[in-house]
């Protein structure tokens, strides 16, 4: 199989949800997508916040999508909202010439993004899934053995290697025969179980935002585990957004640190070129916050609060209605923390408060609390976990017809018995 004609693959399962993302590999799609995005495509590591447009549109003509695009090391993370229409329009024009046929393609430089042309290593990789495909759709246990072959964390390729093996499916027959009150009881347990484990097939993304020097790359260090962000004295050390994959409580996410703020307004009037860079970064900063799952906003321990401005990404306030188990939508959660804590307050965290960390001093109670905290404000109940052979539901359109078929007045056997013969 050529990679070149096959190399955009849906790693979300298919389906409405509040992001997919696409793997973008090979130099022809790589291409497509600078085109679209018409901004630089981020290299391994670093994350760029994209709006994408048709080829040939007017800038006044409405985007197509604002994705945040995550460089790897041979391929590039488009993460978009998860609407079927628009993940199936991005889908389209980065595959053209049209999804599954055979090319040989691949025209165009590859840039930054790594070397595609490596990407034929990587066997199995390539493979165009997307909700247009819904005609000749594979069985719920195909797409469960597809969907764990790139899922980011060990315990959700084993859920998903369940469903494989037809746990979900055979609950689901168990339940069209169950008493109607056990039936609805047991398809809200589904539902609410299939919105949790969401996270572990498409990570949430959390951005660290806050005044420069608050202490953004020492924390992103320290949650990495490893010196990825550079950390200097001198503020305004960060410029761009390096995102990276990492793991809180747990649950794997991508991890963003971001350009700090500070007030650059004269710099940029007296046509300073390094404040006018910094800007930029700032800019970028808040584009990625908008779209960030959960945002870390840092001030240093002792000085004022500080409070990111409103953002175009704000949500209306509360959170999502009840009986939706598949969270929506951009930036729904701040979280306020007092970073540096130790210099103000002495070595021992007992001095620090609930929310005070001081990543140099001591990262592993940095990780635990934030770990601790990102469980709690994304609603997890708890860490992952892996029970063998237990149901779990891995579509947003499955997980919300469950939620449906469970919260409906007469919860009817014959209705999930339809459902079910569909799947
Ligand atoms: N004592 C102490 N110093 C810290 C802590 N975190 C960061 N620092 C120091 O604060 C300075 C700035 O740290 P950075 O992590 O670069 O801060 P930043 O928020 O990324 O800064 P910008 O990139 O400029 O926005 C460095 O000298 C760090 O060593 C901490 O927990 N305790
Ligand atoms: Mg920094």
């Amino acid at each position: 199989m050529s990679l070149s004609a096959f190399s955009v693959e849906l790693l979300t399962p298919p389906g409405a949800g509040g992001v997919a993302v696409l793997c973008v590999r090979g130099a022809g799609a790589i291409a497509r997508l600078r085109g679209l995005s018409r901004a630089g495509i981020p290299g391994p590591g670093e994350v760029r916040l994209a709006i994408l447009r048709e080829p040939g549109s007017a800038p006044d003509e409405p985007p197509l999508d604002e994705a945040l695009l995550v460089g790897r090391s041979q391929w590039v993370e488009v993460h978009t909202h998860g609407s079927p229409s628009i993940v199936s329009a991005v889908v389209d024009l980065l595959t053209d010439p049209p999804r599954g046929a055979e090319s040989t393609g691949g025209a165009g430089s590859t840039g930054d993004a790594g070397s595609p042309g490596d990407a034929g290593s990587t066997g199995g990789i390539g493979t165009v899934t997307t909700p247009a495909d819904v005609g000749e759709r594979p069985s719920l246990e195909e797409r469960a053995e597809r969907a764990a072959a790139t899922t980011p964390s060990a315990t959700g390729a084993r859920v998903l290697l369940d469903q494989a093996g037809g746990a979900l499916r055979q609950e689901l027959a168990q339940l069209v025969d169950a008493e109607p009150g056990e039936r609805k009881r047991r398809l809200a347990a589904l539902a609410s179980e299939g919105g949790r484990c969401a996270r572990l097939w498409a990570p949430a993304v959390v951005a660290i935002i806050g005044p420069v020097n608050a202490g953004k790359s020492t924390l992103f260090n320290a949650l990495l585990g490893e010196e990825q962000a550079t950390v200097t004295a001198r503020p305004g050390t960060t410029r761009d957004a390096l995102g990276a994959p990492a793991e809180l409580g747990g649950w794997p996410v991508i991890l963003v640190d971001t350009a700090g703020e500070r007030d650059l307004a004269g710099r940029v009037a007296q046509g300073d070129p390094g404040a006018s860079v910094e800007a930029e970064g700032q800019r970028l900063a808040r584009g990625v916050a908008s779209r960030a799952d959960l945002v870390l906003e840092l001030s240093p321990a002792g000085s004022e609060r500080w409070a990111a401005g409103p953002w175009s990404g704000d949500p209306p306030s509360g959170d999502p209605p009840s009986g939706d188990p598949v969270r929506r939508g951009p930036a729904s959660r701040r979280l306020h923390l007092w970073s540096r804590a130790a210099e103000q307050a002495g070595p021992s965290p007992a001095g620090w408060g609930s929310l005070g960390i001081s990543a140099l001093e001591d990262p592993a109670h940095a990780r635990e609390s934030i770990g601790d905290l990102f469980i709690e404000h994304l609603g997890l109940g708890g860490r992952p976990s892996w029970v063998a052979g237990r149901p779990v539901p891995f579509e947003p359109e499955l997980v919300q017809r469950l939620c449906d078929l469970a919260t409906a007045e007469t919860a009817d056997g014959s209705a999930l018995a339809s459902l079910l013969a569909s799947l």
